[in-house]
């Protein structure tokens, strides 16, 4: 039996078929492999797999339109060559009655690991050699907060959460981490792309061992490992702004803020002083006042402050901070907090954003480019915001204002999906469904009857990634990977690549999509600007043929400081990408934008649904919807690693033995969580382990909808039936998915068991 190289989004390994199982073995070289790999193992031959071309009953009867059965109808299977026609005759009336600018093609989602076939890239390429273009989507669920805001006062996410080598320095320099949201080891074992070393874990442990303190703000324990005895401040949720500004009050008002740090490298420190002392709103965000907002002792913020001014201390805000309303602040703020201590650019000091939450966070940046594919020139300029695909699909013509611009929704008439799950990462299902309701047509590559599937009109079978050929390789990842076929592709699946290329060629444009290239021209042509940047370099540089027959090699990393070391080192030549070359902790540009929602500096704003406003009254327990630790995201939810974690095959939901003692509810118990959004059955754990008033539940259980009383159930757990649709601010229009109130109760009622992997009805083709 033949073990042969591949990746993911959660690590490399080598897989072998085994009968019908896949076994799979991971990387020698990574010190912490993820469990999540024992989710391929049932993968390929799974009931859920989609066989055939899948056509809606009601589309191929009626025609396209928008139609409220999505999501309810059955499906009629055709054969390829019957399929390709079908759907480029949309595609032509679409784009003769419409163009392109009618046609969504955003298509976010993760897809698999290797850089050829990255869904996403695939189906750009194709729309826009094949089109002309689509509407897209700009940032992402992960991060799209802090991705709008850090280049207004520091310089783009990746360029300062991706270049460093944060996990060494904290094992061996930093002597206090103050964690915003917590160092979660479970997400850290996932980075888009693939991380073939898991060091998050060894790292902080090492630091633990030397004598290192870990502090963390979260109202979950677990967000934190236990292996470093971090202090545990279990803050309400959605205050940290107003920790940090205790903190900063702290540091400016006792003396201990860095002058000299402040004065050469930023600018605006003065309007952001006022406003901590009070002077510009007359209320001092003194530690009391934060006290009395987040629920944490002002003493031990105090004495926090103090300690952070006196050690080499690391400030980090995780990516769940920024995913909720307001959620620019915190990470602007969490700049400003590393700023007073004047720590920025100090190896083991300054500010993170994102350690732990992103596996290849914190590693050195790479000192050669990794292989992508050219998605082609798009002839359409419309974008939404990527978490807005609600309010495009419900509102056309409406506006939006994001970011300093002023967007218009255009009119869909087409979406074309591949290699994402919108019923698993976007809000308000309900909503989402009533979107889904308006387009002509919706077209959707998968692997497996996910829930997009199954409100699609076509569906197509696509490979997955053990079925084919790739290369994996991922920013600040030092391994590039030949990614191999392990096992045949199953019942009628075809890569994303070939299907486009067939649709392609039906209409006209074959030669436009492919360039000409057979798929391994492809990953040669694609591995060749890595061969010649090591070539330069002076290094080992083995053409593809060779890479392939090694199985993989090893990448360089980047020599130079990077963006904000080299603006530390020397402010003058390298100053950051910001209008005024500094760190803004008054930003003119954001101040200009006259926006409500996000002032000129960092500020607490009171959000709509926490513990601490009128809602709560209504809806006494705030849920933390966050990422789960068995699965990535609601890929392989059916598989072993993923299932092990549920309960009575539902999602489990945390609570604190209070709430649960006043609800007189139990563990094992199935409780139904719900509010005016929505309503989900989960199984309930009491657990010491989350603050009282706050309930967990992690996304990417597989939505299983029930109606009920004009309400959708989710009888299998997935929590964006009730998490809130809107954008973190006019700044960033980003995700606010993971926290919203709720309250729980316990489900009386018996509820009829549903497969949520079951295909849908497969129905015949009537012919006349
Ligand atoms: P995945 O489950 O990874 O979720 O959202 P995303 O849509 O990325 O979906 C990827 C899909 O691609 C899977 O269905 C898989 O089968 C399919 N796929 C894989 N490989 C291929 C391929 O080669 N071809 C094709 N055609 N399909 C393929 C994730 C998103 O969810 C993210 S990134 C975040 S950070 C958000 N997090 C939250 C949150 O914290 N809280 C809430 N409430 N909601 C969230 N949603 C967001």
């Amino acid at each position: 039996m033949t073990y042969k190289p591949h990746s993911s989004h959660w690590g490399a390994f080598s897989a072998a078929a085994v009968g019908d199982r896949i076994d799979v073995v991971p990387h020698p070289d990574d010190p912490c492999p993820s469990p999540i790999l024992d989710n391929l193992r049932d993968a390929p031959g799974h009931r859920s797999r989609v066989r055939k071309p899948a056509f809606r009953k009601g589309w191929l009867d009626g025609g396209p339109g928008p139609d409220t059965r999505r999501g309810s109808d059955g499906y009629v299977e055709l054969e390829w060559d019957e399929a390709i026609p079908l759907i480029a005759a949309e595609l032509t009336r679409v784009e003769r009655e419409y163009g392109p600018g009618r046609v969504f093609g955003g298509s976010y989602g993760w897809s698999s690991a290797g850089r050829f076939h990255h869904a996403q890239s695939q189906v750009h390429r194709f729309l826009n050699t094949a089109l002309g273009g689509y509407v897209s989507s700009y940032g992402t669920y992960s991060a799209g907060a802090a991705q709008a805001i850090m280049p207004h006062v520091i310089g783009g996410l990746d360029k300062v959460a991706r270049t460093d080598d944060l996990w060494g320095e904290l094992a061996t320099t930093t002597e206090l981490v103050v964690a915003f949201g917590g160092m979660p080891v479970r997400n850290a074992m996932v980075s888009a792309g693939g991380v073939s070393r898991h060091v998050a874990l060894p790292s902080m442990t090492a630091a633990h061992r030397r004598g290192a303190r870990f502090v963390m703000f979260s109202p979950l324990r677990d967000d934190m490992p236990a292996e470093v005895e971090a202090e545990w401040h279990a803050n309400l949720p959605l205050t940290d702004t107003a920790i940090m500004l205790g903190l900063a009050h702290v540091l400016i008002t006792e003396g201990l803020a860095d002058r000299a740090f402040l004065d050469r490298y930023c600018v605006g420190f003065d309007r952001l002083a006022d406003y901590v002392t009070g002077k510009s709103d007359g209320v001092a965000k003194t530690p009391e006042w934060a006290e009395e907002i987040s629920g944490i002792d002002a003493d031990a913020l105090r004495e926090l402050a103090r300690a952070m001014a006196a050690r080499r201390t690391l400030v980090t805000v995780s990516n769940s901070l920024q995913r909720a309303e307001f959620g620019e602040q915190p990470v602007w703020m969490g700049i400003a907090l590393a700023a007073l201590t004047g720590q920025i650019g100090q190896p083991g000091g300054g500010f993170s954003y994102s350690l732990g939450a992103i596996g290849n966070v914190g590693k050195r940046a790479l000192g050669v480019p990794i292989p992508t594919l050219n998605q082609g020139k798009n002839g359409v300029g419309d974008f939404i915001p990527v978490a807005r695909i609600t309010d495009l699909l419900l509102n056309p013509g409406a506006t939006l204002e994001f970011n300093g611009k002023v967007l218009t929704y255009p009119d869909i008439r087409l979406v074309y999906w591949a290699g994402g799950n919108p019923f698993h990462h976007h809000q308000d299902l309900s909503r989402l469904r009533a979107g889904f309701a308006r387009p002509d047509t919706i077209i959707v590559h998968e692997q497996f009857w996910t829930a997009t599937a199954r409100h699609a009109d076509i569906v197509l079978p696509a490979t997955m990634t053990l079925e084919r050929d790739d290369i994996g390789a991922s920013q600040n990842d030092t391994k590039m990977i030949a990614m191999k076929q392990v096992v045949a592709p199953q019942a009628g699946a075809r890569d994303d690549f070939e299907i486009f290329a067939d649709l392609a060629g039906a209409l006209g444009r074959r030669d436009a999509f492919t360039g000409g290239r057979t798929q391994r021209e492809w990953l040669a042509e694609m591995y060749e600007p890595t061969r010649a940047a090591l070539a330069a370099l002076g290094r080992n540089a083995p053409s593809f043929e060779e890479f392939w027959e090694q199985g993989e090699i090893e990448l360089p990393t980047a020599t130079d400081p990077g963006l904000v070391r080299g603006f530390v080192q020397s402010p003058e030549t390298a100053p950051l990408p910001t209008p005024s070359g500094r760190i803004e902790l008054f930003s003119d540009t954001i101040a200009g934008f006259g926006y409500a929602d996000c002032a000129g500096h960092p500020k607490w704003f009171e959000p709509v649904e926490w513990l601490g406003g009128a809602l709560a009254g209504t809806y006494p327990l705030q849920l933390v919807a966050n990422q789960p630790s068995t699965r990535l995201h609601s890929q392989l939810d059916f598989g072993s690693n993923s299932q092990a974690g549920k309960r009575d095959g539902r999602e489990p939901l945390r609570m604190h033995p209070k709430d649960a003692a006043t609800r007189k509810l139990a563990t094992g118990d199935t409780v139904r969580v719900f509010n005016g959004r929505g309503a989900f059955l989960a199984t309930l754990v009491v657990s010491e382990d989350v603050r009282q008033g706050v309930v967990q539940c992690s996304t990417g259980a597989w939505f299983t909808p029930v109606e009920e009383d004009g309400t959708t159930i989710c009888v299998h757990g997935n929590v964006n039936t009730v998490t809130r649709d809107v954008g973190t601010s006019r700044l960033a229009q980003g995700c606010t998915g993971q926290l919203c109130l709720v309250d729980v109760v316990r489900q009386v009622t018996p509820v009829a068991r549903r497969d949520p992997y079951a295909a849908p009805k497969i129905e015949e083709l009537q012919t006349a």
